[in-house]
């Protein structure tokens, strides 16, 4: 049978009663944009879009070709449409509001705009991670306070990988769907609903260059994984890292696994690596709607209180009894040492 388009599936969630009109406008635009995105992306070299752009973001880190102009291609895409009240990105100091000159909607729009920046220009899959919150009541010009809510406040998440295909992951509460971008037509096809990741897995994530900087419970997590059969979980494990947070989470999502960037001594003082609002919720919210589990090893992600837009945590997701070993680990320590 063929797949239905994103646009159809949105109207079918509409007429459920699951989105209304603005939120669906919202997707739209965004995977529209994901679109724009994946064209530059693909041309490469030909396209003038690798390298570095000479500019830093707020968080020091030295900004890509690509990071600025993905940021911008989902800037003015999102400006006009009337279904957003403000927008924020990992690429921006601060988050802004939609300019009078537009109709204001309800939403608010968070964004990274271009992960996995690293692997950009050596032709590895990067992607784009996305999360959809409520403008709080009355609030007609959002502050970054107002973005500032846990990631159970989410009304949609999603993401997309640019990788040999570009696909689009998207929730909105009910289950998890992954949708194919179609070049020849330009449009994202559903190609499988209510992804579900197996609870168990044998294959972690982890940039296993910083072992000697992590705090004790991940040193032991790990250590017991890299035992094997001998060791106490009595099975052999893989490991996988691309450094794409996008392609990592891809492949749990479609096989298994459990990602972690944990606190280490080296990101300690910022709270860990990865960034809460657009990056850990908008994923967390995602693998729980297909059945994983994600938490910072103390707490479940999506009950974190946010307190910065640039916040950052440490991660662990994926396969759900896998994750549950892991915050075990801290569970342990932090109570017996
Ligand atoms: P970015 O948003 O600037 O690209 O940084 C986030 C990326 C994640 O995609 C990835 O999991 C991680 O940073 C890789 O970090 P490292 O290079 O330390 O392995
Ligand atoms: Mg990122």
């Amino acid at each position: 049978m063929k797949p239905i388009s994103l646009t159809r599936y949105l109207i079918q969630e509409q007429h459920a009663g699951r989105i209304n009109a603005d939120l669906r406008l919202l997707i739209e635009v965004v995977a529209r944009a994901c679109k724009s995105i994946s064209i530059a992306i693909g041309k490469g070299a030909l396209g003038g879009v690798l390298g570095d752009a000479g500019t830093g973001n707020i968080q020091g880190e030295a900004q890509k070709k690509l990071d600025v102009l993905s940021n911008d291609i989902l800037l003015e895409a999102n400006a006009w449409g009337g279904h957003l009240a403000g927008l924020a990105s990992e690429e921006m100091d601060h988050s802004q509001p939609i300019p009078d000159a537009f109709q204001r909607g309800n939403y608010l729009l968070l964004f990274d705009p271009l992960d996995g920046s690293s692997n950009i220009d050596v032709n590895i899959s990067v992607g784009t991670i996305f999360s959809v919150l409520r403008c709080p009541d009355g609030v007609t010009a959002p502050g970054d306070e107002h973005f500032l809510q846990p990631g159970t406040a989410q009304v949609c998440a999603g993401y997309t990988t640019y990788g040999p295909s570009t696909q689009l992951v998207l929730t909105v509460g009910h289950g998890t769907h992954v949708f194919t971008m179609d070049r020849e037509v330009g449009s994202f096809m559903l190609t499988q609903r209510d992804v579900q990741i197996p609870a168990d897995t044998r294959e972690f994530a982890v940039n296993m260059s910083n072992q000697r900087f992590w705090e004790t419970p991940m040193q032991r997590y790990v250590g017991d994984l890299l035992a094997g059969r001998e060791g106490p979980r009595g099975k052999d494990f893989n490991m996988r890292w691309v450094a794409s947070m996008v392609a990592d989470v891809h492949r749990i999502i479609t096989r298994g696994g459990i990602f972690s960037y944990p606190l280490d001594a080296k990101c300690r003082d910022k709270g860990g690596k990865l960034r809460l609002m657009y990056e850990a919720n908008p994923m967390a919210f995602i693998i729980e709607q297909a059945g994983g589990a994600a938490s910072t090893g103390r707490q479940r992600m999506l009950e974190v209180q946010p307190s910065g837009l640039h916040q950052r945590v440490p991660v662990f997701l994926g396969s759900r009894n896998e994750v549950a070993e892991a915050v075990r680990y801290h569970q342990q320590f932090d109570s017996n040492g």
